[in-house]
Protein backbone atom coordinates (compact mmCIF):
# COMPACT_ATOMS: atom_id res chain seq x y z
CA UNK A 1 0.00 0.00 0.00
CA UNK A 2 2.75 2.05 0.59
CA UNK A 3 4.64 1.92 -2.35
CA UNK A 4 1.33 2.44 -4.36
CA UNK A 5 1.48 5.75 -2.32
CA UNK A 6 4.60 6.49 -3.21
CA UNK A 7 4.40 5.88 -6.22
CA UNK A 8 1.56 7.93 -6.96
CA UNK A 9 3.08 10.77 -5.49
CA UNK A 10 6.40 10.42 -7.59
CA UNK A 11 4.07 10.58 -10.69
CA UNK A 12 2.38 13.81 -9.68
CA UNK A 13 5.57 14.99 -8.77
CA UNK A 14 7.07 14.32 -12.14
CA UNK A 15 3.43 15.55 -13.77
CA UNK A 16 4.18 19.12 -12.21
CA UNK A 17 7.73 19.31 -12.50
CA UNK A 18 6.83 18.53 -16.02
CA UNK A 19 3.88 20.82 -16.29
CA UNK A 20 6.27 23.79 -15.09
CA UNK A 21 8.87 23.35 -18.09
CA UNK A 22 6.20 22.49 -21.16
CA UNK A 23 2.69 22.65 -22.09
CA UNK A 24 2.85 19.13 -23.52
CA UNK A 25 2.81 17.76 -19.49
CA UNK A 26 -0.63 19.25 -18.18
CA UNK A 27 -1.77 17.77 -14.89
CA UNK A 28 -5.10 16.38 -16.16
CA UNK A 29 -8.03 17.39 -14.26
CA UNK A 30 -11.13 16.53 -14.31
CA UNK A 31 -12.22 19.63 -11.95
CA UNK A 32 -9.75 22.21 -12.70
CA UNK A 33 -10.21 25.57 -13.96
CA UNK A 34 -13.55 25.82 -16.34
CA UNK A 35 -11.82 28.27 -18.84
CA UNK A 36 -8.79 29.63 -19.35
CA UNK A 37 -7.70 33.65 -19.47
CA UNK A 38 -10.39 36.61 -19.11
CA UNK A 39 -14.17 36.01 -19.58
CA UNK A 40 -15.09 39.15 -21.95
CA UNK A 41 -18.94 38.80 -22.09
CA UNK A 42 -21.00 41.55 -21.50
CA UNK A 43 -21.90 40.55 -17.66
CA UNK A 44 -18.04 40.19 -16.98
CA UNK A 45 -17.34 43.34 -18.87
CA UNK A 46 -20.16 44.89 -16.79
CA UNK A 47 -18.34 43.50 -13.61
CA UNK A 48 -15.33 44.96 -14.28
CA UNK A 49 -16.78 48.00 -15.28
CA UNK A 50 -18.23 48.53 -12.10
CA UNK A 51 -14.56 48.89 -9.80
CA UNK A 52 -15.92 50.07 -7.00
CA UNK A 53 -18.23 47.90 -4.65
CA UNK A 54 -20.32 48.22 -1.27
CA UNK A 55 -19.70 44.95 1.06
CA UNK A 56 -22.41 44.32 3.80
CA UNK A 57 -21.79 41.88 6.60
CA UNK A 58 -25.16 41.93 8.22
CA UNK A 59 -26.62 38.41 10.41
CA UNK A 60 -27.39 37.68 13.95
CA UNK A 61 -23.72 38.91 15.03
CA UNK A 62 -25.37 42.46 14.05
CA UNK A 63 -27.35 42.36 17.82
CA UNK A 64 -24.40 41.64 20.00
CA UNK A 65 -22.16 43.85 18.54
CA UNK A 66 -18.90 42.12 19.61
CA UNK A 67 -19.69 41.92 22.95
CA UNK A 68 -21.10 39.09 25.18
CA UNK A 69 -22.08 39.26 29.14
CA UNK A 70 -20.91 42.40 29.23
CA UNK A 71 -17.40 41.66 27.91
CA UNK A 72 -16.10 43.14 24.82
CA UNK A 73 -14.58 40.80 22.80
CA UNK A 74 -11.71 42.70 20.25
CA UNK A 75 -11.93 39.86 17.44
CA UNK A 76 -13.97 40.35 14.27
CA UNK A 77 -17.61 40.85 15.60
CA UNK A 78 -19.28 38.40 13.40
CA UNK A 79 -16.90 35.89 15.43
CA UNK A 80 -18.42 36.48 18.49
CA UNK A 81 -20.21 32.74 19.03
CA UNK A 82 -16.69 31.37 19.26
CA UNK A 83 -14.37 34.14 20.89
CA UNK A 84 -16.70 34.14 23.52
CA UNK A 85 -17.64 30.92 23.58
CA UNK A 86 -21.45 31.17 23.50
CA UNK A 87 -23.22 27.59 23.19
CA UNK A 88 -24.74 26.74 19.96
CA UNK A 89 -28.54 26.57 21.22
CA UNK A 90 -27.64 30.29 23.21
CA UNK A 91 -26.30 31.36 20.24
CA UNK A 92 -29.32 30.25 17.61
CA UNK A 93 -31.79 31.80 20.03
CA UNK A 94 -30.47 35.22 18.79
CA UNK A 95 -33.02 34.60 15.64
CA UNK A 96 -36.17 35.51 18.23
CA UNK A 97 -34.16 39.26 18.75
CA UNK A 98 -33.61 39.88 15.20
CA UNK A 99 -36.02 42.62 14.66
CA UNK A 100 -34.47 45.82 12.64
CA UNK A 101 -37.58 48.16 13.22
CA UNK A 102 -35.44 50.63 11.50
CA UNK A 103 -34.45 48.80 8.81
CA UNK A 104 -35.19 50.77 5.35
CA UNK A 105 -33.45 49.15 2.10
CA UNK A 106 -34.34 51.72 0.30
CA UNK A 107 -32.64 54.30 2.63
CA UNK A 108 -29.33 51.91 2.32
CA UNK A 109 -29.67 52.17 -1.52
CA UNK A 110 -30.03 55.56 -1.75
CA UNK A 111 -26.52 55.97 0.75
CA UNK A 112 -24.62 53.08 -1.84
CA UNK A 113 -25.79 55.22 -4.85
CA UNK A 114 -24.42 58.73 -2.78
CA UNK A 115 -21.40 57.11 -2.18
CA UNK A 116 -20.77 56.14 -6.31
CA UNK A 117 -21.08 52.06 -5.84
CA UNK A 118 -22.52 50.37 -8.94
CA UNK A 119 -22.57 46.72 -7.15
CA UNK A 120 -23.54 45.77 -3.68
CA UNK A 121 -22.54 42.27 -1.81
CA UNK A 122 -24.88 40.69 1.24
CA UNK A 123 -24.19 37.90 3.19
CA UNK A 124 -27.01 35.59 2.51
CA UNK A 125 -25.54 33.24 5.27
CA UNK A 126 -22.32 33.97 7.16
CA UNK A 127 -20.48 31.65 9.26
CA UNK A 128 -23.39 31.30 11.88
CA UNK A 129 -25.62 29.94 9.12
CA UNK A 130 -28.57 32.34 9.86
CA UNK A 131 -30.30 32.67 6.32
CA UNK A 132 -31.43 36.32 4.95
CA UNK A 133 -33.82 34.99 3.20
CA UNK A 134 -36.83 32.47 3.94
CA UNK A 135 -34.99 29.83 2.73
CA UNK A 136 -37.05 26.18 2.18
CA UNK A 137 -34.22 24.29 3.47
CA UNK A 138 -33.62 25.20 7.10
CA UNK A 139 -35.67 26.77 9.40
CA UNK A 140 -33.00 29.50 10.84
CA UNK A 141 -33.71 32.26 8.39
CA UNK A 142 -35.53 35.84 8.54
CA UNK A 143 -38.94 34.87 8.08
CA UNK A 144 -38.62 33.33 11.64
CA UNK A 145 -37.16 35.82 13.18
CA UNK A 146 -39.76 38.52 14.27
CA UNK A 147 -39.05 40.33 11.35
CA UNK A 148 -40.56 37.74 9.06
CA UNK A 149 -40.03 39.66 6.02
CA UNK A 150 -37.56 38.89 3.05
CA UNK A 151 -35.28 40.80 3.57
CA UNK A 152 -33.12 40.04 0.80
CA UNK A 153 -35.67 41.01 -1.61
CA UNK A 154 -36.41 44.00 0.09
CA UNK A 155 -32.56 44.77 -0.88
CA UNK A 156 -32.03 43.37 -4.51
CA UNK A 157 -35.41 45.33 -5.07
CA UNK A 158 -34.22 48.58 -3.52
CA UNK A 159 -30.61 48.50 -4.81
CA UNK A 160 -31.88 47.61 -8.40
CA UNK A 161 -33.83 50.34 -8.44
CA UNK A 162 -31.02 52.63 -7.95
CA UNK A 163 -29.23 50.72 -10.83
CA UNK A 164 -27.06 48.98 -8.64
CA UNK A 165 -25.97 45.24 -8.78
CA UNK A 166 -26.59 42.91 -6.45
CA UNK A 167 -24.46 40.02 -5.51
CA UNK A 168 -24.62 37.00 -3.24
CA UNK A 169 -22.40 36.30 -0.65
CA UNK A 170 -22.60 32.79 0.72
CA UNK A 171 -20.53 31.06 3.58
CA UNK A 172 -19.82 27.21 3.01
CA UNK A 173 -19.25 26.90 6.40
CA UNK A 174 -21.92 26.29 8.14
CA UNK A 175 -21.83 26.53 12.34
CA UNK A 176 -25.44 25.71 12.49
CA UNK A 177 -25.72 22.93 10.28
CA UNK A 178 -25.21 19.21 12.09
CA UNK A 179 -23.74 17.89 8.89
CA UNK A 180 -21.19 20.71 8.45
CA UNK A 181 -17.77 18.70 8.87
CA UNK A 182 -13.89 20.50 8.97
CA UNK A 183 -12.45 17.76 7.78
CA UNK A 184 -13.63 13.90 6.34
CA UNK A 185 -11.92 11.47 8.91
CA UNK A 186 -14.84 8.78 9.09
CA UNK A 187 -17.26 7.35 6.35
CA UNK A 188 -19.40 8.69 9.00
CA UNK A 189 -18.23 12.14 8.35
CA UNK A 190 -18.42 11.38 4.71
CA UNK A 191 -21.98 10.63 4.63
CA UNK A 192 -22.67 13.61 6.96
CA UNK A 193 -20.99 16.08 4.58
CA UNK A 194 -22.44 14.90 1.46
CA UNK A 195 -25.65 15.64 3.00
CA UNK A 196 -24.32 19.10 3.58
CA UNK A 197 -23.61 19.75 -0.13
CA UNK A 198 -26.84 18.40 -1.00
CA UNK A 199 -28.58 21.48 1.57
CA UNK A 200 -26.05 24.14 0.55
CA UNK A 201 -26.54 23.20 -3.37
CA UNK A 202 -30.11 23.49 -2.80
CA UNK A 203 -29.88 26.61 -1.31
CA UNK A 204 -27.73 28.26 -4.06
CA UNK A 205 -30.15 27.08 -6.76
CA UNK A 206 -33.06 28.65 -4.23
CA UNK A 207 -30.66 31.63 -4.36
CA UNK A 208 -29.73 31.46 -8.10
CA UNK A 209 -33.32 30.87 -8.79
CA UNK A 210 -35.79 32.99 -6.70
CA UNK A 211 -33.89 36.04 -7.02
CA UNK A 212 -33.53 36.55 -11.12
CA UNK A 213 -31.10 39.64 -11.37
CA UNK A 214 -28.33 38.36 -9.19
CA UNK A 215 -25.23 39.00 -10.75
CA UNK A 216 -22.44 37.42 -8.76
CA UNK A 217 -21.82 34.99 -6.63
CA UNK A 218 -19.25 35.52 -3.55
CA UNK A 219 -18.03 32.22 -1.92
CA UNK A 220 -16.25 32.26 1.26
CA UNK A 221 -15.55 29.70 4.14
CA UNK A 222 -13.95 27.58 1.55
CA UNK A 223 -10.75 26.53 3.33
CA UNK A 224 -11.42 23.78 5.54
CA UNK A 225 -10.42 20.19 4.62
CA UNK A 226 -13.92 18.85 3.60
CA UNK A 227 -14.27 21.52 0.93
CA UNK A 228 -11.07 20.60 -0.19
CA UNK A 229 -11.69 17.11 -0.79
CA UNK A 230 -14.63 17.97 -2.38
CA UNK A 231 -13.18 19.34 -5.71
CA UNK A 232 -15.94 18.03 -7.44
CA UNK A 233 -18.73 19.43 -5.79
CA UNK A 234 -17.31 23.42 -6.27
CA UNK A 235 -16.81 22.61 -9.82
CA UNK A 236 -20.41 21.33 -10.03
CA UNK A 237 -21.83 24.62 -8.41
CA UNK A 238 -19.78 26.98 -10.64
CA UNK A 239 -21.12 25.11 -13.71
CA UNK A 240 -24.95 25.11 -12.02
CA UNK A 241 -25.03 28.46 -10.89
CA UNK A 242 -24.18 29.18 -14.46
CA UNK A 243 -26.61 27.57 -16.07
CA UNK A 244 -29.75 28.24 -13.77
CA UNK A 245 -28.33 31.92 -14.08
CA UNK A 246 -26.51 32.40 -17.64
CA UNK A 247 -23.95 35.29 -17.30
CA UNK A 248 -23.67 34.26 -13.58
CA UNK A 249 -19.85 35.39 -12.31
CA UNK A 250 -18.49 33.07 -9.46
CA UNK A 251 -15.21 34.08 -7.71
CA UNK A 252 -12.54 32.14 -7.23
CA UNK A 253 -12.89 31.33 -3.28
CA UNK A 254 -15.72 28.65 -4.26
CA UNK A 255 -13.46 26.33 -5.96
CA UNK A 256 -10.88 23.33 -5.12
CA UNK A 257 -9.37 21.39 -7.79
CA UNK A 258 -9.09 17.31 -7.77
CA UNK A 259 -6.02 17.74 -5.50
CA UNK A 260 -7.89 20.28 -3.11
CA UNK A 261 -5.58 23.08 -4.60
CA UNK A 262 -7.69 26.57 -4.69
CA UNK A 263 -8.09 30.01 -6.56
CA UNK A 264 -5.71 28.45 -9.08
CA UNK A 265 -5.42 24.63 -9.86
CA UNK A 266 -2.70 22.30 -10.01
CA UNK A 267 -1.74 23.68 -13.77
CA UNK A 268 -1.92 27.53 -12.22
CA UNK A 269 -5.38 28.25 -13.67
CA UNK A 270 -7.47 30.62 -12.27
CA UNK A 271 -10.76 28.73 -11.52
CA UNK A 272 -13.93 31.11 -11.17
CA UNK A 273 -13.79 34.18 -13.07
CA UNK A 274 -11.58 36.66 -11.12
CA UNK A 275 -9.28 36.08 -7.62
CA UNK A 276 -10.72 36.88 -4.84
CA UNK A 277 -8.04 35.90 -2.48
CA UNK A 278 -6.87 39.73 -1.56
CA UNK A 279 -8.46 40.37 1.43
CA UNK A 280 -7.93 43.29 3.89
CA UNK A 281 -4.92 44.17 1.46
CA UNK A 282 -4.34 45.18 -2.53
CA UNK A 283 -2.06 43.10 -4.04
CA UNK A 284 1.46 44.10 -4.48
CA UNK A 285 2.24 45.60 -7.71
CA UNK A 286 5.85 44.33 -7.70
CA UNK A 287 5.32 40.60 -6.28
CA UNK A 288 2.12 39.67 -7.70
CA UNK A 289 2.69 41.12 -11.39
CA UNK A 290 0.57 38.97 -12.81
CA UNK A 291 -2.76 40.27 -11.54
CA UNK A 292 -3.42 41.47 -14.34
CA UNK A 293 -3.94 38.26 -16.20
CA UNK A 294 -7.19 38.03 -14.18
CA UNK A 295 -9.76 40.11 -13.30
CA UNK A 296 -9.87 40.55 -9.30
CA UNK A 297 -11.20 42.32 -6.23
CA UNK A 298 -10.16 43.49 -3.51
CA UNK A 299 -12.31 43.54 -0.35
CA UNK A 300 -11.44 45.80 2.50
CA UNK A 301 -12.52 46.72 6.52
CA UNK A 302 -12.55 50.62 7.62
CA UNK A 303 -11.67 48.78 10.84
CA UNK A 304 -8.59 46.75 10.60
CA UNK A 305 -10.71 43.81 11.19
CA UNK A 306 -14.02 43.95 11.37
CA UNK A 307 -17.02 43.13 9.05
CA UNK A 308 -20.01 42.47 11.36
CA UNK A 309 -20.91 45.26 13.82
CA UNK A 310 -18.97 46.32 16.71
CA UNK A 311 -20.09 47.97 19.05
CA UNK A 312 -16.69 49.70 19.64
CA UNK A 313 -14.79 51.56 16.97
CA UNK A 314 -11.82 52.53 19.71
CA UNK A 315 -10.46 49.24 19.48
CA UNK A 316 -8.51 50.04 16.05
CA UNK A 317 -7.30 52.13 13.80
CA UNK A 318 -10.46 53.42 11.40
CA UNK A 319 -9.50 54.23 8.17
CA UNK A 320 -10.08 57.58 6.90
CA UNK A 321 -12.08 58.30 3.20
CA UNK A 322 -8.69 59.28 1.72
CA UNK A 323 -7.19 56.30 2.88
CA UNK A 324 -9.72 54.08 1.17
CA UNK A 325 -9.98 56.38 -2.26
CA UNK A 326 -6.28 55.80 -1.67
CA UNK A 327 -7.15 51.72 -1.95
CA UNK A 328 -9.75 52.20 -4.61
CA UNK A 329 -8.10 54.57 -7.04
CA UNK A 330 -4.26 51.59 -6.46
CA UNK A 331 -6.86 48.67 -7.31
CA UNK A 332 -8.56 50.79 -10.37
CA UNK A 333 -4.62 51.68 -11.43
CA UNK A 334 -3.89 47.88 -11.43
CA UNK A 335 -7.16 46.69 -13.48
CA UNK A 336 -9.20 45.11 -10.27
CA UNK A 337 -12.33 45.75 -8.13
CA UNK A 338 -12.53 47.55 -4.78
CA UNK A 339 -15.01 46.18 -1.92
CA UNK A 340 -15.59 48.34 0.71
CA UNK A 341 -17.19 46.80 3.40
CA UNK A 342 -20.10 48.19 5.92
CA UNK A 343 -21.58 46.44 9.24
CA UNK A 344 -24.95 47.76 9.48
CA UNK A 345 -26.35 47.69 13.48
CA UNK A 346 -28.91 45.17 14.66
CA UNK A 347 -31.61 47.87 14.42
CA UNK A 348 -30.51 47.83 10.30
CA UNK A 349 -28.89 51.49 10.96
CA UNK A 350 -25.73 52.53 9.35
CA UNK A 351 -23.12 54.22 12.32
CA UNK A 352 -22.58 57.66 11.85
CA UNK A 353 -18.81 57.46 11.13
CA UNK A 354 -19.71 54.49 8.03
CA UNK A 355 -22.49 57.31 6.94
CA UNK A 356 -19.47 60.33 7.11
CA UNK A 357 -17.10 58.05 5.21
CA UNK A 358 -19.60 56.99 2.64
CA UNK A 359 -20.53 61.09 1.97
CA UNK A 360 -16.89 61.75 1.48
CA UNK A 361 -16.06 58.85 -0.92
CA UNK A 362 -19.06 59.78 -2.77
CA UNK A 363 -18.45 63.75 -2.79
CA UNK A 364 -15.34 62.35 -4.59
CA UNK A 365 -16.79 60.05 -7.01
CA UNK A 366 -19.15 62.19 -8.02
CA UNK A 367 -15.78 64.77 -9.15
CA UNK A 368 -13.68 61.87 -10.20
CA UNK A 369 -15.92 58.85 -10.61
CA UNK A 370 -14.81 58.78 -14.38
CA UNK A 371 -11.24 58.34 -13.23
CA UNK A 372 -12.63 55.15 -11.56
CA UNK A 373 -15.34 53.51 -13.66
CA UNK A 374 -14.38 51.04 -16.61
CA UNK A 375 -11.17 52.45 -16.23
CA UNK A 376 -8.09 49.84 -16.24
CA UNK A 377 -4.32 49.16 -16.01
CA UNK A 378 -2.56 51.28 -18.48
CA UNK A 379 0.62 49.89 -18.35
CA UNK A 380 2.19 52.12 -15.81
CA UNK A 381 3.33 51.85 -12.79
CA UNK A 382 2.32 53.54 -9.09
CA UNK A 383 4.31 57.02 -9.20
CA UNK A 384 5.21 59.14 -6.07
CA UNK A 385 2.52 61.29 -6.13
CA UNK A 386 -0.33 58.77 -6.79
CA UNK A 387 -1.77 56.16 -9.83
CA UNK A 388 -2.46 56.44 -13.58
CA UNK A 389 -5.97 55.03 -14.80
CA UNK A 390 -7.07 55.03 -18.33
CA UNK A 391 -9.84 53.73 -20.30
CA UNK A 392 -8.42 50.82 -22.98
CA UNK A 393 -7.94 52.44 -26.32
CA UNK A 394 -8.26 55.84 -25.71
CA UNK A 395 -5.55 59.28 -25.97
CA UNK A 396 -5.88 59.84 -22.43
CA UNK A 397 -4.89 58.82 -18.88
CA UNK A 398 -5.92 60.03 -15.69
CA UNK A 399 -3.45 60.84 -12.66
CA UNK A 400 -5.24 60.50 -9.04
CA UNK A 401 -2.70 62.61 -7.06
CA UNK A 402 -3.01 61.73 -3.48
CA UNK A 403 1.22 63.20 -2.46
CA UNK A 404 1.55 66.99 -3.52
CA UNK A 405 5.74 67.59 -3.25
CA UNK A 406 6.45 71.25 -2.04
CA UNK A 407 7.78 72.29 -5.16
CA UNK A 408 4.39 71.44 -6.61
CA UNK A 409 6.17 69.19 -9.10
CA UNK A 410 4.84 66.05 -10.55
CA UNK A 411 6.96 63.96 -12.05
CA UNK A 412 5.92 61.30 -14.73
CA UNK A 413 7.74 59.26 -16.08
CA UNK A 414 6.18 57.97 -19.79
CA UNK A 415 6.59 55.01 -21.77
CA UNK A 416 8.60 54.89 -25.17
CA UNK A 417 6.46 56.22 -27.79
CA UNK A 418 4.05 58.89 -25.57
CA UNK A 419 3.86 62.26 -26.21
CA UNK A 420 2.18 64.01 -23.43
CA UNK A 421 0.14 66.95 -24.84
CA UNK A 422 -2.09 68.80 -22.29
CA UNK A 423 -2.94 68.63 -18.74
CA UNK A 424 -6.12 69.71 -17.25
CA UNK A 425 -7.94 69.04 -13.74
CA UNK A 426 -11.09 66.44 -14.06
CA UNK A 427 -13.93 68.72 -13.43
CA UNK A 428 -12.46 72.23 -13.62
CA UNK A 429 -12.53 74.86 -15.56
CA UNK A 430 -10.44 73.51 -18.55
CA UNK A 431 -7.60 75.62 -17.72
CA UNK A 432 -4.58 73.78 -18.73
CA UNK A 433 -1.76 73.37 -16.14
CA UNK A 434 1.59 74.11 -17.05
CA UNK A 435 3.45 70.41 -18.70
CA UNK A 436 7.16 70.72 -19.26
CA UNK A 437 9.18 67.88 -21.18
CA UNK A 438 12.16 67.41 -18.69
CA UNK A 439 14.11 64.94 -20.79
CA UNK A 440 13.50 61.81 -22.66
CA UNK A 441 10.41 60.26 -21.60
CA UNK A 442 9.87 62.71 -18.27
CA UNK A 443 7.79 65.72 -17.47
CA UNK A 444 7.14 67.81 -14.58
CA UNK A 445 3.56 68.61 -14.42
CA UNK A 446 3.15 71.96 -12.59
CA UNK A 447 0.37 71.72 -9.84
CA UNK A 448 -0.65 74.74 -8.33
CA UNK A 449 0.47 74.67 -4.71
CA UNK A 450 -2.76 74.90 -2.48
CA UNK A 451 -4.64 73.03 -0.34
CA UNK A 452 -6.26 70.11 -1.58
CA UNK A 453 -9.89 69.04 0.04
CA UNK A 454 -9.43 65.84 -1.95
CA UNK A 455 -6.85 64.43 -3.89
CA UNK A 456 -7.30 65.84 -7.13
CA UNK A 457 -7.48 63.77 -10.94
CA UNK A 458 -5.96 65.46 -13.70
CA UNK A 459 -6.55 64.92 -17.28
CA UNK A 460 -3.38 64.26 -19.56
CA UNK A 461 -3.54 63.85 -23.88
CA UNK A 462 -1.04 62.26 -25.49
CA UNK A 463 -0.35 60.94 -28.91
CA UNK A 464 1.99 58.35 -30.02
CA UNK A 465 5.12 59.51 -31.32
CA UNK A 466 8.56 59.45 -31.92
CA UNK A 467 9.80 61.92 -28.82
CA UNK A 468 13.04 62.96 -27.08
CA UNK A 469 15.10 62.53 -30.12
CA UNK A 470 17.16 65.74 -28.99
CA UNK A 471 18.07 64.28 -25.51
CA UNK A 472 20.97 62.06 -25.47
CA UNK A 473 21.26 58.87 -24.06
CA UNK A 474 24.49 58.82 -21.46
CA UNK A 475 27.45 56.49 -22.65
CA UNK A 476 28.72 55.01 -19.54
O1 LIG B 1 -14.24 34.80 8.16
C1 LIG B 1 -14.68 35.63 7.13
C2 LIG B 1 -14.88 37.05 7.58
O2 LIG B 1 -15.81 37.12 8.59
C3 LIG B 1 -15.35 37.88 6.39
O3 LIG B 1 -16.58 37.41 5.92
C4 LIG B 1 -14.33 37.81 5.30
C5 LIG B 1 -14.68 38.59 4.06
O4 LIG B 1 -13.74 38.32 3.08
N1 LIG B 1 -14.14 36.41 4.90
C6 LIG B 1 -13.77 35.49 5.95
C7 LIG B 1 -12.33 35.47 6.19
O5 LIG B 1 -11.63 35.25 5.01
Amino acid sequence: MKKILLCMALSLFLLKVGAQGSNSSIIPLKYGAQYSGKRTDEAMNKWRSNRFGQFIHWGLYAIPGGVWNGKTYNYAAEFLKSSANVPDAVWDSLVYQFNPVKFDAKKWARMARNMGVKYMTITTKHHEGFCMWPSRYTDFNVGNSPYKKDLLKELVTAYNAEGIDVNFYYSVLDWHHPDWRYDIKTPEDSIAFSRYLTFAGNQLKELATNYPTVKAFWFDGTWDNSVKKNGRWTYEMEKMLKEVRPGVIVNSRLRADDFGKRHKDSNGQLMGDYESGYERRLPDPVKDLAVTKWDWEACMTIPENQWGYHKDWTISHIKTPVELLEMLANATSMGGNFLLNFGPAGDGTFRRQEQDIATTIGKWMARYGKAIYDCDYVEMNKQDWGYFTGKKNTNQLNMIVFNTPVNGLLKIATPKGMVLDRAVFMGGDGQTLQLEEVSKNQYHLHLPLKLYDLPPVIILDFHTGDAGKKYQDAKT
